[in-house]
């Protein structure tokens, strides 16, 4: 299969939907692409959107990490993505779009303020990846990138503060379809590859992994994404971080 999956380095959909083409066994190259420049990169290869994930797959183009699942599912059906039995596929969509929908977006909300604050630890997120320009150099001039995909993710004060205070609740989702089976069952499903790399993302945060890692989220998140690149020491305001606290100490 010929298969070429544009990303950007870091992006949590975006290896969601590296992980579903490994689950497949679909071996493809990877075009990694820079914030921002990625949306005009896209255009010209032809994607009708503007994000990553961005998949060309048999001559098709695929974008968005749940539309990427269902094709990846009809081109390769073994190993499923999706259980047979009705009900649980249900369940496993109802925690796919909740990943997609509800939890990746105040993630990469913290994630920009933090590099607004300090974009020198942008580097460590692009472990691996060829950018086409040196990343030393990248991370000195981005000062005009990082404050526009700041913007276009809308990762002002108020916002990020908002995403900090949803966490627990969104932890808690998560814990209850591990507890449920839904999630972290022995055959990993879209619903897995989907929130794993979210939870991974999170816990590149120092001020967050630690009230995530211990809990049935953070086992997941360790068992899908063994090694997420990227680390993000403490720059979080301690009274954003106080709901959090409270809630692993619980
Ligand atoms: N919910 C979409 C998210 C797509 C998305 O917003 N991707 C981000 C990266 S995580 C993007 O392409 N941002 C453009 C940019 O940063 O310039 C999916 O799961 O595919």
């Amino acid at each position: 299969m010929d298969a070429r999956l544009y990303v950007i380095p870091g992006s949590h959909p975006s290896a969601a939907a590296a992980l579903m083409l490994e689950h497949k066994g679909i071996p493809f190259k990877r075009t990694d692409l820079m914030p921002v420049v990625s949306k005009g990169v896209l255009r010209a290869v032809g994607f009708p959107g503007n994000t990553v994930p961005a998949l060309k797959i048999e001559g098709d183009k695929v974008q968005g990490s749940r539309q990427i699942a269902r094709e990846l599912e009809r081109l390769r059906p073994e190993a499923p993505l999706f259980p047979a039995d009705p009900d649980k596929r249900a369940a496993v969509e109802a925690a796919e779009s909740f990943g997609d929908e509800e939890l990746q977006h105040p993630i990469r909300q913290l994630l920009w303020w933090g590099f607004k604050q300090d974009r020198s630890p942008l580097k460590s997120y692009s472990e691996g990846a060829k950018l086409g320009v040196p990343i030393d150099l990248a991370v000195k001039t981005g000062a005009p990138l990082v404050a526009l995909s700041a913007r276009f993710n809308e990762a002002s004060d108020e916002n990020a503060r908002a995403a900090a205070a949803k966490l627990p609740a969104l932890l808690d989702r998560v814990d209850a379809w591990i507890e449920d089976g839904t999630l972290n069952g022995d055959q990993l499903n879209a619903a897995d590859f989907q929130i794993a790399p979210s939870i991974a993302l999170a816990m590149t945060l120092d001020d967050l992994r630690s009230a995530i890692e211990n809990r049935p989220t953070g086992a997941l998140a360790k068992r899908v994404v063994p090694s997420y690149p990227g680390r993000m020491p403490a720059v979080l305001p301690a009274e954003w971080l106080a709901p959090l606290s409270s809630d692993s100490a619980v």
